[in-house]
């Protein structure tokens, strides 16, 4: 079985093909750009992004709408966490939690995964907290400044860890139950 995985981000469609290479789904990287509706809802946004899609007339894929959640920032990024990574960067995030004691965040996958004429929607949260500075070089995004356990950043950890603790690797657990249970692998 193939999925395309409609992303711009050549990280996620890595952490997808070490998690679900090895159910005997091959992952192909597809780039698309499609209608992302302003949301503060993650599922919307994977939700109203697969209408779009599949009014393309574009079937068996899964995207992927993800974000960190800062507590101390109520929240922010949220939602906009790509354009924040885009404009005030890790180091910009650092900044804005200068001087505060509360670290607190979490980040959230919601995935969307169309396959058989089905829909599966499923959401994975990893809590974890914000470091003082960045640190590693692996992973990509916020990464490095984002720990689950208070020890190494996410980003000096091996990609097998991290897709067993993390948001998105939680998410593709749920995935791979829903396909179980519907007989789809
Ligand atoms: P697509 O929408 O094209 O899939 P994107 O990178 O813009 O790619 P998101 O909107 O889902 O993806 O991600 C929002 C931001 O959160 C973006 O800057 C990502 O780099 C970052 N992000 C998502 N998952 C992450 C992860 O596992 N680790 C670190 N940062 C992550």
């Amino acid at each position: 079985m193939k999925l395309k995985v409609i992303t711009s981000n050549a990280g996620k469609v890595a952490e997808y093909q070490r998690s679900l290479g090895d159910l005997g789904i091959e992952m192909e990287h597809y780039r698309l750009p499609y209608d992302e509706v302003q949301s503060s809802d993650l599922e919307e946004v994977v939700s109203k992004g697969m209408d779009a899609i599949v009014a393309q007339g574009i079937r068996d894929f899964i995207i992927d709408d993800s974000g960190l959640f800062v507590d101390a920032l109520k929240g922010f990024p949220g939602v906009w966490s790509a354009y924040a990574q885009k404009t005030i960067g890790n180091d910009g995030i650092l900044r804005l939690l200068e001087g505060s004691a509360d670290r607190g965040a979490e980040f959230r996958c919601c995935i969307g995964c169309d396959i058989a004429g089905q829909r599966i929607i499923v959401t994975g949260v990893c809590r974890g907290t914000i470091t003082g500075e960045q640190t590693g070089d692996g992973g990509f995004g916020f990464d490095p400044i984002f720990t689950h356990d208070g020890g190494p950043t996410f980003a000096e950890i091996p990609m097998e860890l991290k897709n067993r603790v993390s948001h998105r690797g939680i998410a593709v657990g749920l995935l791979v139950d829903e396909l179980r249970k519907r007989g789809l692998v």
